[in-house]
């Protein structure tokens, strides 16, 4: 299964650089950083149904970092939420797919967000009320690390842990890098684990790169009954096989050029 997942990681990585190649977007790396957190929770973790995108029971995935949407795309796509075809118009004229990601901008898409620090407050918001209304649906929430610098995102921490949320599960993508720099040399994090866990949720550290362990800690949620779960992810940001590309910033702004993608896709061929 696992071996699988890493398959259609890969495949879903070659379909974020060659997006990022047709609509020279910005946005990769951080569109890479996530590709394992998003095949684990789509693949194998959440409740969904392709077919009936919308069915209530589903579980819901609030994707906040939401300027990284070519990740969500590629991924709703392979699991067969909509057609290649629609995948192709990303970011082109004539296409339906924005840049940033828009509730309902394709079958599978469930919240409109871009400005960072949205997201985990609309899924919290989403939490509260299904377990006020005794619903069985989870709520999972992709955010950026960039994002935690944002006021609004600790309010939601703060809002969660005080309603006892245990069906809202946040994952952390914690690759460093934020729009201007290292996380560290901006606006340090640490000790991010206890500053959630102060908030009253319960946290793990995973390597988010590695699907067998996103498995085994997001089917084990909640972490403990009557608390929110959050899992930190470490992963790496940028154009893996171009090494002037990864744990760069240039990877934030700066679409592959046509070289730089048949390396990616070589060194994915490689794997
Ligand atoms: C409130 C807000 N301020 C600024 C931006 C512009 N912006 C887009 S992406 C980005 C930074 C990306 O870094 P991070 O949030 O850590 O995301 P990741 O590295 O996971 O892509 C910024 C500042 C925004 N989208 N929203």
């Amino acid at each position: 299964m696992e071996e699988e997942l890493k398959k259609t990681a890969s495949k879903v990585r070659k379909d974020i650089i060659l997006m990022s190649l047709r609509a020279k977007s910005a946005h990769t790396g951080g569109a890479l950083s996530c590709v394992e957190i998003l095949v684990s929770l789509y693949f194998k973790v959440m409740k969904v149904f392709p077919e009936d995108p919308y069915n209530a029971k589903r579980d819901r995935l609030v994707f906040s970092k939401a300027h990284d949407a070519k990740a969500l795309y590629a991924v709703l796509c392979e699991r067969g939420f909509f057609d290649r075809k629609i995948l192709e118009g990303y970011e082109v004229d004539g296409g339906f797919l924005p840049g940033h990601s828009t509730r309902h901008c394709a079958p599978g898409v469930e919240v409109s967000a871009g400005s960072l620090g949205h997201g985990l407050p609309m899924a919290a918001g989403m939490a509260y009320v299904g377990k006020k209304d005794r619903k069985s649906f989870k709520v999972f929430a992709v955010l950026s690390d960039g994002e935690c610098d944002e006021g609004s995102t600790w309010e939601a921490i703060l809002f969660s842990g005080h309603h006892r949320l245990d069906n809202l599960i946040a994952i952390v993508d914690y690759n460093k890098l934020q729009g201007f720099g290292y996380i560290k040399d901006i606006l340090d994090l640490e000790p991010l684990k206890d500053k959630w866990s102060a908030f009253g949720w319960e946290v793990r550290d995973v390597d988010g790169h590695n699907i067998a362990d996103l498995i085994k800690n997001l089917s084990k949620v909640p972490f403990k009954k009557g608390k929110p779960s959050v899992i930190i992810a470490h992963t790496i940001k940028g154009f893996k096989g171009v090494p002037k590309h990864v744990n760069q910033i240039s990877s934030q702004y700066k679409p592959p050029s046509e070289e730089e993608a048949m390396k990616v896709i070589k060194n994915l061929d490689r794997e």
